[in-house]
């Protein structure tokens, strides 16, 4: 079923269940090519969450800033293209919280192990900020801290599953959020992993 969260955002829980076996083949196929990487950022520390990307375009983080690159940087090829179960599934979910023709050219794929937290941030390097976002989550279940649109909004905690998908468009699209310290654990699909896709029009 569909939960609404705030205008424009909705949770679909267990949306990808039935898909998660083939999302997950699609995750280690991308991450032969482009492993996952713990990405400096500008303040020179290493991110807890491990990187990677599909699609046309890839998110990166170094020294210099944030920005969507064609190509990985650690091989200098382009980034593995977005295999098809994952398109599909981002599709659908985007179309059933009511934005038909999402064509997403990135998708950012996020490793977390226990301890592994994202803090506080809006994502705002996108150049089409009228597309949503849509998340998809599989293994470890996490607590998504979801802050509002000042910083200083108290963040409201969300428990996200193994199959939950998450569609932020409209009003929430510039929301502050993050992501709590992952708790240790054991899943039947990842094993001690969490990973969440992130699926986005950077262009
Ligand atoms: C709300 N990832 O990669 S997904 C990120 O679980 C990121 O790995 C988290 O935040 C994760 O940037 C959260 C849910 C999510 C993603 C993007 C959003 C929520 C969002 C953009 C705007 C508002
Ligand atoms: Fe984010």
């Amino acid at each position: 079923g569909r939960e609404a969260l705030s205008d424009g955002a909705c949770v679909l829980r267990a949306a990808a269940i039935d898909d998660a076996d083939a999302l997950l083949t699609a995750i280690a196929d991308v991450c032969r090519a482009a492993p996952p990487r713990h990405l400096l950022v500008p303040g020179g520390k290493r991110m807890s969450v491990a990187m990677s990307n599909c699609g046309a375009l890839g998110w990166v983080s170094d020294a210099r800033g944030y920005r969507y690159e064609r190509c990985d940087p650690l091989s200098g090829q382009p980034w593995p293209p977005m295999p098809e179960p994952m398109l599909r599934v981002a599709r659908a979910a985007a179309a059933e919280s009511g934005y038909d023709g999402f064509a997403p050219d990135a998708c950012l794929i996020n490793r977390y192990e226990p301890g592994a937290r994202m803090s506080l941030h809006r994502d705002h390097d996108e150049g089409d900020l009228s597309a949503p976002i849509v998340s998809i989550s599989l293994g470890l279940p996490a607590t998504f801290l979801w802050g509002g649109l000042a910083r200083s909004d108290k963040p409201r905690r969300l428990r996200l599953a193994h199959g939950d998908v998450v569609v932020w468009g409209g009003a929430s699209r510039l929301a502050y959020h993050g992501v709590a310290p992952l708790a240790d654990g054991h899943h039947a699909a990842t094993g001690r992993l969490r990973w969440n896709l992130t699926f986005r029009k950077a262009r």
